[in-house]
């Protein structure tokens, strides 16, 4: 299914949202969910080989609010934003070649996670940084955006955490006082690391924020997909109509820990167990289309053997990939890297070892 927005005209359901882009939703939804279990799959097989950060519980956040962006619009994700990164185009093999390090991996094998972008035609940015790095970039993005007037809107998502930094504060001011066409979404997962929200801020709500900005704020639960959606669209129509930069704080939850690697050992007992048992978006989805909307659960089944046929296909297509040349960390480096002789980096490289590295040396003190 192609990235889509949220504007195609279709047959709307007793709620007033088009049938079949309730059910595009549930299918981000389902890819990202799916597709992150198949990464930790291959993460215990050790095929994924850097770090793994999920986004279980988070999935409406992510989903929702890309959903409100035109595909001109520019997104500038977070670890926690694959489902953001779906929904803008990015496809399950290009992230399964990535986490796996792949030769033919967007960048080459460089890196082993969803830091990859692509600013000629699906407009998603590589994130520099979790921790408010990118909001002054998208400040710059988004004033070029106004000085060339272009009707483009940029969509930046920050952590609970990422709001203490400096980069944050100074990204977002800029931004305000250039009244650029911006979004900052911050997804309020009550941790940043091991850290609780409580214990780095001593605002009780991050929204408040924006009164010291001047610019509008809102709040919403980042759990139901619907209204996730709806703010980020109010916020973006106005940032297209020239009103400036929105803060939306989108409430949920961070089910597994920063990464694969942390047991949560900090978290309260039964917390986790209490989100997943009854704020989870996507149960929470499916009960209000199977509920009020009144759409089979046979129609989601079917969505959810589409969902897993294709991440098969993209992981067994992923898997025969090959690892990257050692050659080409040089491209991308140099203007000219085929000019570069084999190995010419390692010419002299026996003096070095001779003078410092003598094996006589080794373990002293004044060798
Ligand atoms: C300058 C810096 N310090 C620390 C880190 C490690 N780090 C990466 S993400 C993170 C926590 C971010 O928390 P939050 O902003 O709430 O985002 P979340 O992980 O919850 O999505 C930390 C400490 C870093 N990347 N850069
Ligand atoms: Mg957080």
């Amino acid at each position: 299914m192609a990235a889509t927005t949220a504007t195609a005209p279709s047959r709307t359901t007793s709620g007033g949202f088009p049938r079949d882009q309730l059910l595009e939703l549930y299918y981000w939804m389902r890819l990202t969910r799916s597709l992150e279990e198949r990464l930790v799959n291959l993460y215990r097989q050790t095929k994924v080989v850097g770090g793994l950060f999920r986004s279980l519980g988070q999935e409406a956040c992510a989903v929702g609010s890309a959903y409100a962006l035109r595909r001109e619009d520019v997104l500038s994700p977070l670890i926690r934003n694959l489902g953001s990164m779906l929904v803008k185009g990015a496809t399950p093999l290009e992230v399964l070649r990535q986490y796996m390090a792949k030769g033919d991996s967007p960048t080459r094998g460089r890196e082993l996670n969803i830091h990859f972008g692509d600013v000629e035609d699906r407009n998603f940015i590589g994130q520099i940084s979790h921790l408010g790095d990118m909001v002054p970039v998208m400040a710059g993005v988004t004033l070029s955006f106004k000085l060339r007037g272009e009707p483009r809107v940029g969509l930046v998502y920050v952590g609970d955490g990422a709001t203490s930094t400096g980069a944050f504060h100074e990204g977002i001011n800029f931004a305000a006082v250039q009244r650029c066409p911006l979004v900052v979404i911050i997804e309020n997962n009550y941790y940043a690391y091991s850290t609780p929200t409580d214990r780095q801020c001593a605002a009780e709500r991050l929204v408040d924020k924006a009164a010291g900005y001047g610019i509008a704020g809102a709040r919403g639960d980042g759990n139901d997909v619907l209204e996730v959606y709806r703010l980020t669209r109010e916020a973006v129509d106005r940032a297209r109509q020239g009103e400036g930069v929105t803060l939306l704080e989108l409430m949920t939850y961070r089910r597994k820990g920063h990464a694969e690697h942390d047991n949560q050992s900090y978290v309260p007992a039964g917390e986790i167990e209490r989100w997943a048992r009854e704020n989870y978006p996507l149960d929470r989805y499916v009960a209000a289309l199977t509920g009020p909307e009144g759409i089979p659960a046979s129609e989601l089944e079917a969505i959810d053997a589409r969902v897993m046929a294709e991440i098969d296909r993209a992981t067994d297509e992923a898997e025969s990939s090959p690892p990257p040349e050692p050659r080409d960390c040089l491209a991308g480096v140099y203007a000219n890297p085929p000019v570069m002789p084999t190995l010419w980096y390692r010419e002299g490289i026996r003096s070095a070892v001779e003078s410092h590295e003598q094996p006589a040396s080794w373990g002293t003190h004044d060798g």
